[in-house]
């Protein structure tokens, strides 16, 4: 292992995320190194984690060794060990095959198992003794995402010196669908552990306070909620995004511009590239995406010498059943849609499962003039930030889910229901056949929006609104 030891009780900020943001790499001659994974979140926080002596805590990913605390590349790293049994139950199950989909309006079936609960319990709870291990005097503690919504509340019983907040970047469900969970007062109580818990959009907050109100009994006012032992609890909404600067940056280098030549070169010069880019999620609309666009070119509203749609689909959680299944539908629905309406060396869909390195990704975002973004439900979705950020020349159109987060932003994308395949086949015509000025106005008034908000400013938000929380909601200061 690279990097030395870190010291206990020295961290005046704490990031609490199921990952570590390192990935582990076995080098060839057996030797162990940490690779930065390449996730947004790590570049917001990488200047404030530095600025105050921050620490990290997270899974490491595997289950063979319980790694002791780390520096790594001047960041503060501390392991937090999963047992194979907990992968599958803390994770694989109550955070994948229950949460996620209850959180996205249930569209896949949310599983509801008794032990994957107390495995969910027991995980959080090492979490939050390890966050207390870590954090300094007064620190301030940023939980993050639906696998560890139980830490904000051990958390505060363990250290209620700690200023916590908590954010969500998934959706938070409306009561109707939160309210099948058989955990959910345990679930709420948890959250209510923080000083200030936020989400991607109004929406979410206005749910979580009406569920708190209804569910828990206490009192609220708007945004605030007031425990009967004097702590008040904010909800809100920080929309997450980008780092906007940096990816512009990339997509202006000559290797960039000239590697999205070349691939729209390799895809034989059409007139028209559309591209999708998704982790392989039964929540990001892939599939009425699809046949949308086969629908298109079988009706001859396109032809596939002018269009060809990129499909990059990065397979995800591949242990969890819904995702096995669903990368075989779409295997099978790109295969048909290709095998129909293809014809030799024009494919009508280009599917790739690999992952890119973000240069790659610019290129492909440069190279496409429609980029068809259509999740059934998405907390942000920062793709579709990403491609206007790629799009300094003001060209390219991007068609978004109203059920994305990003739909309450970019206002002048194409705005689809992805349930409505038709609506979608007509958004899409409707993108192609714009004209360039039209198109270049959207896209301007969307680069202003993502530029006047960037991940920086999201972090920053959050923090200084939990900063401001009082000291005098907290309970008691620790002996
Ligand atoms: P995700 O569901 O993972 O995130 P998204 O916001 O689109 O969804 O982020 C995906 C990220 O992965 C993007 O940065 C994208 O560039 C990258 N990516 C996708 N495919 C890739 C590939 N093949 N190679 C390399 N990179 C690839 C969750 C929530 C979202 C929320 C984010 C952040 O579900 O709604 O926006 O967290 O809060």
């Amino acid at each position: 292992m690279s990097g030395s030891e870190a010291p206990n009780h020295t961290a005046d900020l704490v990031i609490v995320a199921n990952r570590l943001p390192v990935d582990r790499v076995v080098n060839p001659d057996g030797s162990i190194e940490w690779r930065r994974s390449p996730g947004g979140l790590v570049t917001a926080l990488e200047p404030v984690m530095r600025a105050n002596d921050g620490a990290w805590i997270g899974w490491p990913g595997g289950t063979d060794e319980d790694l002791e605390p780390f520096v790594e590349d001047g960041l503060s790293l501390v392991p937090v060990h999963l047992t194979e049994a907990e992968v599958e139950e803390f994770y694989e199950g109550f955070s994948n095959a229950t949460l996620w989909p209850l959180y996205h309006d249930v569209v896949a079936k949310p599983e509801f198992h008794r032990e994957w609960f107390d495995a969910y319990v027991t995980v959080n709870r090492r979490f939050a003794e390890r966050t207390a291990d870590v954090a300094a005097e007064n620190a301030m503690v940023w939980v993050h995402d639906y696998q560890l919504q139980l830490v904000p509340a051990m958390l505060r019983e363990l250290r209620p010196d700690l200023r916590i907040g908590f954010f969500l970047h998934i959706p938070f469900p409306p009561a109707e669908l939160f309210q099948q969970l058989p955990w959910r007062r345990q679930l709420l109580e948890g959250l209510l552990g923080a000083d200030v818990v936020g989400f991607q959009r109004p929406g979410a907050a206005q749910n979580f306070v009406r569920l708190v109100r209804q569910r828990v009994g206490h009192k609220t006012h708007r945004d605030m909620v007031y425990l009967p032992d004097g702590r008040t609890v904010q909800a809100g909404s920080f929309p997450i995004s980008i780092d906007v600067k940096g990816l512009e940056e990339l997509a202006h280098s000559e290797p960039v511009q000239q590697r999205a030549k070349e691939i729209r070169e390799q895809l034989g010069n059409p007139k028209r590239v559309l591209l999708g880019v998704d982790r392989l999620d039964y929540t990001k609309g892939i599939r009425a995406r699809l046949r949308a666009f086969g629908e298109l070119l079988e009706e001859g509203e396109l032809d596939v010498e002018d269009a060809v749609f990129v499909q990059v689909a990065t397979p995800s959680r591949e242990r969890v059943e819904q995702y096995r299944v669903l990368r075989d539908d779409i295997d099978r629905l790109v295969g048909r849609i290709n095998g129909d309406l293809g014809r030799i060396g024009r494919p009508a869909i280009s599917y790739l499962h690999t992952s890119y390195p973000r240069e790659e990704m610019a290129a492909l975002y440069r190279a496409a003039d429609i980029m068809v973004v259509t999740p059934l439900r998405d907390g942000m979705n920062l793709v579709a930030k990403e491609y206007v950020a790629c799009r300094y020349d003001g060209e390219g159109a991007l068609v978004l889910s109203e059920f994305a987060g990003a739909a309450d932003e970019l206002r002048q994308a194409f705005l689809v229901n992805p349930y409505d395949i038709n609506g979608m086949k007509a958004s899409i015509l409707e993108a192609i056949n714009a004209d360039p000025k039209s198109l270049n106005k959207r896209m301007k008034a969307m680069r202003k929006t993502i530029n006047e908000h960037d991940v920086s400013d999201w972090a920053s938000s959050f923090l200084d609104v939990l900063s401001e929380t009082k000291p005098m909601h907290r309970k008691q200061l620790r002996p």
